[in-house]
């Protein structure tokens, strides 16, 4: 008899659910995976996680993570072939990916949504929001990582933030004085597992067949 999976709420194009993803796929587990949409969130996902946002993994046992660090953590926990968790540079990690998740996406919605938030110009709201770019560029410059030779849950934590970031204005993004912070997105955009993580699926309804991510098929 198999054992039940794993289950993972998520949206495709959140970025947070995607660094979700990203830590699944870098631990090789498998999970059923619920595609919703956030204007038609499953009452199955409000039932275990009343905060309704996304990622939300429910545990074969039960158990509810519904913050996307903890998701990423608690996979690489099961198993972090690659090692990224790793223990020397865990603080750094985690005091780099606080700063993108609070200062960070803060800019990053407000240059996204300039017109919704009239306070400030776009162009003000991108250069906020540069002063953390200009700090992964600092890291960059002596690693191919952010904290070293290796991938950390860092790169995979941030990587979706500093997309969505330069996919604003791809333009504007690639003439910024950042290179070696546009090197390290564009091989994370080709990377094998990030292209299995933007994998399309059809939003989950009560009744439908189990999906299964990675779909290996
Ligand atoms: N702190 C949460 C934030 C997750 C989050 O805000 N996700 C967004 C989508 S990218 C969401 O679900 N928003 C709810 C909504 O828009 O209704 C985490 O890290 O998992």
């Amino acid at each position: 008899m198999t054992s039940p999976l794993h289950r993972l709420y998520s949206f495709r194009r959140c970025p947070y659910a995607m660094r979700a993803r990203l830590g699944i796929l870098f631990a090789e587990l498998s999970v059923e995976l619920r595609e919703i949409t956030l204007k038609n969130k499953p009452e199955q996902m409000l039932a275990i996680s009343p905060k309704g946002t996304v990622p939300v993994l429910q545990l074969a046992d039960g158990t509810v993570i519904e913050e996307s660090v903890e998701i990423m953590t608690w996979a690489l926990e099961q198993n972090d072939p690659q090692g990224l968790l790793d223990e020397k540079t865990s603080p750094q990690a985690d005091a780099l990916i606080a700063q993108n998740d609070n200062e960070f996406k803060h800019w990053l919605d407000r240059y996204k949504y300039a017109d919704r938030h009239v306070e400030m110009t776009q162009t003000e709201y991108r250069q906020r929001g540069e002063v953390f770019l200009q700090r992964l560029e600092e890291l960059l410059t002596n690693n191919t990582y952010l904290l070293g030779e290796r991938i950390t849950i860092a790169d995979i934590g941030i990587m979706p933030f500093v997309r969505q970031f330069a996919h604003v204005d791809r333009e504007v993004f690639y003439s910024l004085p950042y290179p070696k912070l546009q090197q390290w997105l564009q091989k994370w955009l080709d990377h094998p597992l990030f292209l299995q993580v933007m994998t399309k699926f059809k939003p989950w309804q009560e009744g439908d067949d189990v999906v299964i991510f990675p779909d290996t098929q």
